[in-house]
C-alpha cells in the first residue's frame, strides 16, 4: 500500500529537467562530452516513463475494480513508430520538455530523431493495430494488445543501383527504453508430440497430448497511452526461449554447442517478423509464430480470469472478447477449445459456446494469395492436438450445413474447414469465421465484396455475423504530433477539442474561401514542403522547389497498388516536356516510396524502374525545370511523419476492387492533400465525405473491373492510345536502361498481357486526365488551398476513435473506465 502512495511526479519543466539530469549522468553515466543524441533521448524516455508507471499502475487497478468486460486484440503486427514524442503529446508535456531541454541547451528536435522505429508490422494491417490501441487508451477502454516482440522487425530497405537491397533491423541492439520485461506471467507452449486417449476419474474419454517439445512464451509489456485521460493500457508482446537455458546432460557430456542448441532453437520464433504483408502459407516457423501468440495470450487471459473468478467459467463469454486481426492469429479459435476442454475440463458444448461468444474476426484482404491456407501434414506433426480439434469443428459445421441444405455436397465441399486435394489444406478464413460471432470488413466497399464474393456462403448461412468497420488513424500522430504547425492554426480556429473529436473539424469549412485563412493554410504547407524537401535533399540527393506540386505514393511495392500506372505518368511528362509541350500545366515533384517484400521479383524491378526513370528526368536540365522524381528509401512510420504534412496531391490508385481499405490516403486528407484516385476502399468513403468537386477520381469501378477481365486487350487500347503509345515506345527501346538491356521486359510484357490482372493501360488514359485535372487546379492557388482546407474539414470521420467506438458499439460492448485517481 505504501507503494501505492507514492507523491505524483512534477509535470513541470523544471521537475522534467531534474530527472532527465540525474538519468542522463547518474543511470546512463554521461558526461558533456557525450555527442551522440541516443542517451538524451534515453534519459528522456526514462524519465518519461516514470510519469507513464505510475498512471499505467493506477488503469490496471481501476480496472480490477471494475471487474469490467475486456478486449484482446490478437496480432502478429503492432507497426508502432517512436513513442517519444506520442508520450508527450498523450501525457500533455510536450512543451514542458522542450524548455527543459532547451534550457540545458539540448533541442528536442535531435533527440527525436534518435529513436529508432518500432517496426514491427509489414504496412497498413501492424499500423491499423497501433493506431487502434491509441484509440482504445483515449476512449478509456478496457483493451489489451497481444502480439510478438520480434527482435528483427521490417528489413531496411537501401537503394543501390535503383536497386532495392534488405538489411536487418536490429532495433532492439541498444535497449528499449519503453519495455518491461515480466517474467512472472511467463507461459509454456507446447509443439509437437503426439495425442492419446484416456479415461477420466468420471469414466470419459479425455485427449491428452504428450511428449511436446516444449517453449517459454516471457511477455514484455509497453504502455500505451491516452489522450491527456491519464488512462495507460498495455501491449504485451511475447518473446520465446528454451524451458531449460541448457540441456545438462549434453553439456555434461562436454557437447556445449548441442546444449545451447535447443535454447536458440526456441529463440528463433520470434527472431524475425515475416517481411511480406501477403501471407507466407506453408513456412513452418510462421505456423510456430502464430501458435505462440494464440496459445500464450489466451494462458494468459485465462490465468487472470481465475485470479478473479477461480474456476467458474460460466460468465467468461460476457467479459471477455478477442478481435482477431485478420486470419493470422486464427489458430486462437482451436486453442481457446482445447484450453477449456483439456485443461480446464469443460464440455464440448460449453467450450464451444464460450469460443463462438467471444471471438471477432476482422478480414483485410480479396487478394487471394493473401488468403491463408495451411497443410494438414504440417498441422499434424506441429499441432498434434489442434487439429483433432479443427476436424471436430469441422464435423459438427458440416452436419449444420447438411441441414441446412440436404443434398448440396458442393456446398459442403465448398465451405468445409479443409480443402481436400494431394495435399490437403486448413482454410484460416473459414475457421475463424465458423469459431467466430462478428466478421467485419475494414471499408463500405470490401465488407460489400466479401458477402457477394469470397465467403458469400458464410454470408447466406449467418448473415447477421457479417458487419463493415471503416478503417480510420489516430487524430493523435497523424496531425496533431506530426503537423505542429496545422495544429496551432487549429487550436485558433476550432479550440483544442478537435484532437479527440476530429469531427470539429467540419467548422474549418466554411472559413475555406476566407483570404486570410487560405495565406496561413498556405504558410504552414509551403513549411511543412520545406521539411519534406529537406528529407529528400538529405537522403536522395534531389532539390524539390517548394512551388512545385508535391505528388506523393507511399506504401508497399504492390502490382495491385499500380505504383506503375504513376511512373507511367511521369514517362508521359516527361515525353511532353522533351517534345516542346512546355507546359505541363503544374511543375511536379513526384516522390514514390515503399518497400517490396524480398521474393516479390517485379515488384522490386518497378522500384528498379521508378529508380532508373528518376535518374533520366532529374539529369536533364530541360526537364527539371518542371519535373523531378525522387525514390525515398526505407519508407517507414517516421518518414510518413514527415510526408503526410507536406504532401499536396496523395495517390491512392489501385485497381477498384483490390485495395481492402487503405490508410495512407486518410493521413494525407487529414492534413490537407488532395487525392487522386479510383473508386476502391476508403477512397470511397473519402469522396463522398469532401464532395467530388475535391477528389480527382479516374478509372474503372469494381463491377467493370471484373467485367473487363473477360475480353481485355491491352494492345488495341495502346494502338489507340497516342499518349500511352509513346510511353511505351520510350519504355521498349530501352531508353531508361540503355546499358541494362532488357531488365524491364517483365513489366513490359505485363502491361501488353491480355490476362494483366490490375488493368494498367485500361486505366491510363482516364488517369492521366485527371492527372492534368490535377494540374490545372494546382495553379489556381486559391482554389486548391480551398480544396486542401476542405479535405481537413471533412476527414473527422476518418480518426480511429470512431472507428473504435463502432467496433465497441457493435462487437465488444465495454464500458470506458477511468484509472484510479491520484489520492
Ligand atoms: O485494414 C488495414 C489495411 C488496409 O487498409 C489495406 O487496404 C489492406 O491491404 C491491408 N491488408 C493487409 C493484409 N494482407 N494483405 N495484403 O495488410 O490492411
Amino acid at each position: 500500500d505504501r507503494l501505492f502512495k507514492l507523491e505524483p511526479l512534477g509535470m513541470d519543466a523544471e521537475s522534467l529537467g531534474r530527472d532527465f539530469q540525474h538519468y542522463y549522468a547518474h543511470t546512463l553515466g554521461r558526461d558533456r562530452d557525450c555527442r551522440s543524441a541516443y542517451y538524451p533521448y534515453k534519459a528522456l524516455a526514462i524519465t518519461l516513463r516514470d510519469r507513464l508507471m505510475e498512471r499505467w499502475k493506477r488503469t490496471r487497478h481501476a480496472h480490477d475494480q471494475a471487474n469490467c468486460k475486456r478486449t484482446y486484440y490478437l496480432s502478429l503486427e503492432f507497426l508502432m513508430g517512436r513513442s517519444l514524442s506520442n508520450a508527450l503529446l498523450n501525457l500533455g508535456i510536450t512543451d514542458e520538455a522542450s524548455q527543459a531541454l532547451y534550457e540545458m541547451g539540448l533541442l528536442y528536435e535531435e533527440i527525436e530523431s534518435a529513436e529508432m522505429d518500432a517496426g514491427l508490422g509489414n504496412g497498413g494491417l501492424g499500423r491499423l493495430a497501433a493506431c487502434f490501441l491509441d484509440s482504445c487508451a483515449t476512449l478509456q477502454l478496457p483493451v489489451k494488445g497481444y502480439g510478438l516482440r520480434y527482435e528483427f522487425g521490417m528489413f531496411r530497405q537501401l537503394i543501390e543501383n535503383g536497386h532495392q537491397r534488405e538489411e536487418p533491423d536490429h532495433w532492439l541492439r541498444d535497449g528499449n527504453p519503453w519495455e518491461l520485461e515480466r517474467p512472472e506471467y511467463t507461459q509454456r507452449i507446447p509443439f509437437g508430440g503426439h495425442t492419446e486417449t484416456h479415461t477420466d476419474d468420471q469414466g470419459r474419454s479425455v485427449q491428452r497430448w504428450v511428449n511436446t517439445h516444449d517453449v517459454l512464451a516471457v511477455p514484455y509489456d509497453i504502455p500505451i497511452p491516452g489522450y491527456k485521460n491519464d488512462t495507460i493500457n498495455t501491449l504485451r508482446l511475447w518473446s520465446t526461449t528454451a524451458t531449460d537455458v541448457f540441456d545438462l546432460d549434453e553439456f555434461n557430456a562436454g557437447s556445449y554447442p548441442e546444449s545451447v542448441a535447443a535454447k536458440n532453437n526456441a529463440e528463433h520464433i520470434t527472431m524475425v517478423l515475416y517481411p511480406n504483408d501477403a501471407s507466407e502459407n506453408g513456412k513452418e516457423l510462421r505456423l510456430r509464430q502464430q501458435y505462440v501468440l494464440a496459445c500464450a495470450s489466451i494462458k494468459d487471459v485465462i490465468r487472470e480470469w481465475q485470479r478473479l473468478h477461480g474456476n467458474d467459467f460460466s460468465a467468461f463469454a460476457d467479459k471477455n472478447c478477442f478481435q482477431l486481426n485478420d486470419t493470422h492469429p486464427a489458430v486462437s479459435v482451436p486453442e481457446l477449445m482445447r484450453q477449456l476442454i483439456d485443461l480446464h475440463h469443460l464440455e464440448w458444448e460449453q467450450a464451444w459456446e464460450i469460443t463462438t461468444r467471444t471471438m471477432a474476426y476482422t478480414n483485410h484482404t480479396l487478394l487471394p494469395e493473401a488468403l491463408e491456407r495451411w497443410p494438414v501434414r504440417l498441422f499434424q506433426q506441429l499441432l498434434p492436438r489442434i487439429l483433432e480439434i479443427i476436424y471436430e469443428i469441422n464435423a459438427r459445421f458440416l452436419s449444420e450445413v447438411a441441414s441446412r441444405w440436404p443434398g448440396e455436397m458442393d456446398r459442403q465441399r465448398r465451405m468445409s474447414l479443409i480443402e481436400e486435394g494431394d495435399d490437403p489444406q486448413v482454410r484460416m478464413a473459414f475457421l475463424a469465421i465458423v469459431g467466430s460471432f462478428s466478421v467485419n470488413g475494414v471499408a463500405a466497399l470490401h465488407s460489400e465484396l466479401l458477402k457477394q464474393g469470397l465467403f458469400r456462403d458464410w454470408f447466406e448461412l449467418w448473415p447477421a455475423k457479417f458487419n463493415n468497420k471503416t478503417n480510420g488513424v489516430t487524430p493523435r500522430r497523424w496531425l496533431a504530433m506530426c503537423n505542429p504547425g496545422l495544429r496551432e492554426l487549429l487550436d485558433e480556429t476550432v479550440g483544442k477539442d478537435w484532437v479527440n473529436d476530429l469531427s470539429l473539424l467540419e467548422q474549418l469549412a466554411p472559413k475555406a474561401e476566407e483570404a486570410d485563412f487560405q495565406q496561413r493554410w498556405d504558410e504552414i504547407k509551403t513549411a511543412n514542403k520545406a521539411r519534406l524537401a529537406e528529407m529528400v535533399g538529405s537522403t536522395c540527393r534531389i532539390d524539390f522547389p517548394v512551388e512545385f506540386m508535391f505528388d506523393v505514393q507511399v506504401k508497399r511495392i504492390h502490382e495491385y497498388k499500380r505504383q506503375l500506372l504513376n511512373i507511367l505518368h511521369v514517362i508521359h511528362l516527361y515525353h511532353r516536356i522533351k517534345h516542346g509541350d512546355g507546359d505541363i500545366g503544374a511543375p511536379r515533384c513526384v516522390l514514390i516510396g515503399g518497400k517490396a517484400a524480398p521474393g516479390y521479383e517485379i515488384a522490386k524491378r518497378i522500384i528498379k524502374l521508378i529508380n532508373n526513370v528518376a535518374k533520366v528526368v532529374n539529369a536533364d536540365r530541360q526537364v527539371t525545370e518542371q519535373l523531378r522524381v525522387a525514390f525515398i528509401p526505407d519508407y517507414r512510420v517516421s518518414v510518413m511523419e514527415i510526408l503526410a504534412p507536406g504532401t499536396d496531391l496523395s495517390e491512392q490508385i489501385s485497381t477498384a476492387g483490390k485495395e481492402a481499405s487503405g490508410t495512407g490516403n486518410m493521413k494525407f486528407m487529414m492534413n490537407g492533400a488532395v487525392t487522386i484516385g479510383t473508386l476502391d476502399g476508403a477512397n470511397i468513403e473519402i469522396r463522398e465525405r469532401v464532395g467530388d468537386e475535391n477528389f480527382f477520381l479516374f478509372g474503372l469501378t469494381a463491377e467493370e473491373v471484373t467485367r473487363t477481365r473477360d475480353h481485355y486487350d491491352p494492345n488495341g487500347i495502346i494502338a489507340h492510345d497516342e499518349a500511352l503509345r509513346e510511353v511505351m515506345a520510350l519504355l521498349e527501346c530501352g531508353h531508361f536502361n540503355q546499358f541494362e538491356p532488357g531488365i524491364f521486359e517483365p513489366i513490359v510484357n505485363g502491361i501488353r498481357s491480355p490476362n494483366d490482372p490490375w488493368l494498367t493501360a485500361a486505366d491510363f488514359d482516364s488517369y492521366r486526365q485527371a492527372q492534368q485535372q490535377a494540374a490545372e487546379a494546382y495553379v489556381d492557388r486559391q482554389h486548391w488551398l480551398k480544396m486542401s482546407i476542405l479535405n481537413s474539414a471533412h476527414s473527422g470521420h476518418f480518426s480511429s476513435d470512431r472507428t473504435i467506438a463502432q467496433y465497441n458499439q457493435d462487437i465488444w460492448t465495454l464500458s470506458p473506465i477511468a484509472p484510479t485517481p491520484f489520492s
